[in-house]
């Protein structure tokens, strides 16, 4: 449980915390749909004698890029074959893709989603004459587990009831581990090494947001899940770079932070992804096409897609453009040429796709259709429906303009950068896809560094896992972890840094202020120190401009990402003067430094590809077009903690699923 706010005004960081120190076996850092998975399973594999913790930032309940609900699980194989959604997963990604990892997700994800639909949440059906229940009367013709068939949007989608989807989901885990191994309102910022055993997780340090303490938790073993990474661009939304923002904003690339710091490898940072979104409101689109059928149009009201010139460009892509489903990075690329041709802005054709589904309706159901199409909003992103309320918009009467967003780095949305991690221990599984521990055995979803997992976002090269998928990883990775510390039962972490050495690096920010800030009249204006707002400013105008951002239709260039990178070093050596006043400061200096590493791994891996892979997510306009011959791989990297240098390499990408 975390402590309530405070009635007035942010709560004073003061110069020595209170010291709060923890040993387990299993720690969990995250509390989203990957930590609830892991919560959820964990407690089945843990011996009588063996703990486990979670660490979440901010409240269970409504933590993560679920927190305000979603109206769709877009993995949910039913009928379906693991196989194929390898398939439709390399083809989305243009090729380049984990297929072990995604095979494996494929054959666990729908126990995760039975699960769900048996803690409370209400599942689409179909009835037998092809009419959609939903809410209670879906949950009336049985479950899906029991054969029922659910409402699919496409081919993987199912439609929900969905606004306290998060709330369901953490209750299940906070129940099985029970709250005492809750701590809410905890940042973590740093992730330690063992003093004795090379290359070895052995704890975390992290402070409460709530109260001055310092948390110092040591474990055999740890899963690092904290989502993906928001507001590492300039927004196109104004004045609030840290307000609207289509992922959550709260995801500040932590996961490739922590585990990067300590030398972890990362793989396909250079993959990005680029949402088309509702203009403004941030809205999804995924429903407007899939469930009401609706098609976009250029701003001749032309539907540019099945265009001559709109087949030509994919055809350049051939074999994923010409696929029956466009990949999601071509989707955009299609939007932005005609956006370049001076045929904006692109309207998603809202009246006419209503317009067609009514045609077989009475009355009831019509106004049972709107209702739907404002409550796909109203789960999942609510200030789109705002929006359409601000400017009078009724979807069955006026169209909504689409646009191409800031780019986001996730691994389990409809982009595949992470970290890399080893597959399961099957027999057709690479070896080269399988990570080691110094015991000679392989953990499913352990990084390069030993004793330290991931999930959800945090493992690369496998997207498409959305909610459930991720939920159903972190289940996987929570039995892995337990099989680690059961193996390394004898392991007792140890920490180089003493208790005053680790509280200083969490509270520089603090004791940076508190010693120059009786220097000046005006708190946020001192020759001695920065905020983190400024950087926060900073870093989005650099790669807004430099690295491929929105200013410049997400075009970059080799001399760009020189200019970038070397704004960055400066960036990087000016978070040593970070200043924060307060708890919320700290969290907001910590989030600042995490999103500046995360930031420079993606580009220093967009520099090291020399090819566009991904056009309509970023161009690297010297080297435009995809090129097989040289880099049909992986891209990974390594930082070195002790040497302070980076190391980014290619990695064999291996075809198992044929075509
Ligand atoms: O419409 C720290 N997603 C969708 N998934 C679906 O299945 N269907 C949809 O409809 C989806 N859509 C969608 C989605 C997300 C969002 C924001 C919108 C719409 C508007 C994607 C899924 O939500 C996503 O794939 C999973 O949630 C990923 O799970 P995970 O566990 O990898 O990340 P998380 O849930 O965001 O959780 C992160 C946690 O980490 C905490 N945290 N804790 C301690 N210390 C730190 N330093 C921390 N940093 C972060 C967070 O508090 C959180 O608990 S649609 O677009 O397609
Ligand atoms: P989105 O709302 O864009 O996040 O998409 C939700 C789901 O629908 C994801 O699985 C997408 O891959 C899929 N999707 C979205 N738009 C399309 C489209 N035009 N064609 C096929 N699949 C789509």
């Amino acid at each position: 449980m975390a402590l309530p706010n405070k009635p007035l005004g942010e709560r004073k960081a003061v110069r020595d915390p209170e010291i709060e120190e923890r040993e387990v076996d299993v720690l969990i850092v995250g509390g989203g749909m990957a930590a609830c998975g892991t919560a959820f399973e964990v407690k089945k594999w843990l011996g009588d004698d063996q703990s486990v913790l979670l660490v979440d930032k901010a409240a269970m309940e409504r933590s993560g890029a679920v927190a305000q609900g979603l109206s769709a699980i877009n993995t949910y194989i039913g009928d379906n074959t693991p196989d194929d959604y390898v398939r439709m997963v390399r083809n989305d990604l243009m090729g380049i893709v984990r297929e072990d990892l995604i095979f494996d997700l494929g054959t666990h994800v729908d126990d995760s989603v039975h699960l769900f639909e048996e803690w409370g949440l209400p599942v689409w059906k179909k009835t037998d004459d092809g009419k959609n229940l939903d809410g209670k009367k879906g949950q009336k013709v049985g479950t899906l587990k029991g054969g029922a068939t659910p409402v699919r949007t496409g081919k993987w989608q199912i439609m929900i009831n969905g606004e306290s989807y998060k709330r369901i989901v953490a209750e299940a885990a906070k129940l099985a581990i029970g709250d005492d191994n809750v701590l809410e309102r905890v940042f973590i910022v740093e992730l330690l090494l063992d003093a004795n055993q090379e290359n070895q997780i052995a704890g975390a340090i992290g402070f409460s947001v709530r109260e001055n303490k310092v948390y110092i938790i040591k474990c055999k073993t740890m899963m690092v899940a904290c989502g993906g990474a928001v507001n590492i661009y300039q927004p196109r939304s104004v004045g609030e770079g840290k307000g609207r923002a289509w992922y959550p904003v709260w995801n500040s690339g932590s996961t490739y932070t922590l585990a990067m710091r300590i030398g972890a490898e990362l793989s396909m940072m250079e993959n990005r992804f680029t949402p088309a979104r509702f203009k403004d409101g941030y809205g999804p689109v995924g429903a407007w096409f899939l469930l009401f059928k609706a098609k976009t149009l250029n701003g001749l009201g032309e539907a540019f897609a099945g265009s001559d010139a709109a087949k030509a460009e994919l055809e350049k892509y051939a074999p994923y453009g010409t696929a029956a489903i466009t990949p999601t990075c071509l989707r955009n690329h299609l939007m932005l040429f005609e956006m370049k041709e001076g045929r904006g802005p692109i309207m998603m054709d809202t009246v006419t796709a209503l317009a067609e589904l009514g045609k077989t309706m009475d009355k009831k159901e019509l106004k049972h259709l709107e209702s739907e199409a404002w409550e796909d909003f109203l789960d999942m992103t609510c200030g789109q429906a705002n929006l359409w309320c601000a400017t009078n918009t009724e979807p069955e009467k006026k169209n909504s303009e689409v646009m191409p967003t800031e780019p986001y780095l996730l691994g389990s949305h409809s982009g595949c950068c992470g970290l890399w991690t080893s597959g399961p221990d099957y027999d057709w599984v690479p070896e080269s896809y399988k990570i080691k521990a110094r015991n000679g055995k392989s953990y499913n979803r352990m990084t390069t560094v030993e004793g330290l997992f991931t999930a959800g976002d945090g493992v690369g090269c496998s997207g498409h896992k959305f909610s459930s998928g991720s939920h159903a990883e972190g289940r996987m990775v929570g039995k892995q972890m337990v099989r680690y510390a059961k193996d390394f039962a004898d392991f007792a972490p140890a920490l180089s840094q003493s208790k005053e050495e680790l509280v200083d690096i969490v509270y520089k920010p603090v004791r940076t202020f508190l010693e120059s800030c009786d220097y000046t009249t005006a708190i946020n204006i001192n020759p001695n120190y920065l905020k983190p707002e400024g950087m926060m400013y900073r870093l989005m105008k650099a790669t807004h401009e430099y690295g491929a951002g929105t200013a410049t239709y997400y075009q970059t260039t080799s001399k760009n990402l020189e200019i970038v990178m070397d704004l960055l070093a400066t960036m990087r050596e000016d978070c040593e003067k970070m200043a924060a006043g307060d708890l919320h400061e700290l969290m907001r200096a910590w989030e600042i430094t995490h999103r500046i590493w995360t930031a420079e791994s993606h580009l220093r891996h967009i520099q090291f590809r020399k090819e566009t892979r991904y056009p309509g997510f970023y161009y690297q306009s010297d080297h435009p077009g995809t090129d097989d011959e040289n880099w049909f791989c992986f891209v990974n990297s390594k930082f070195d903690p002790k040497a302070g240098t980076w190391d980014v390499f290619k990695k064999d990408y291996i075809k198992i699923i044929p075509d």
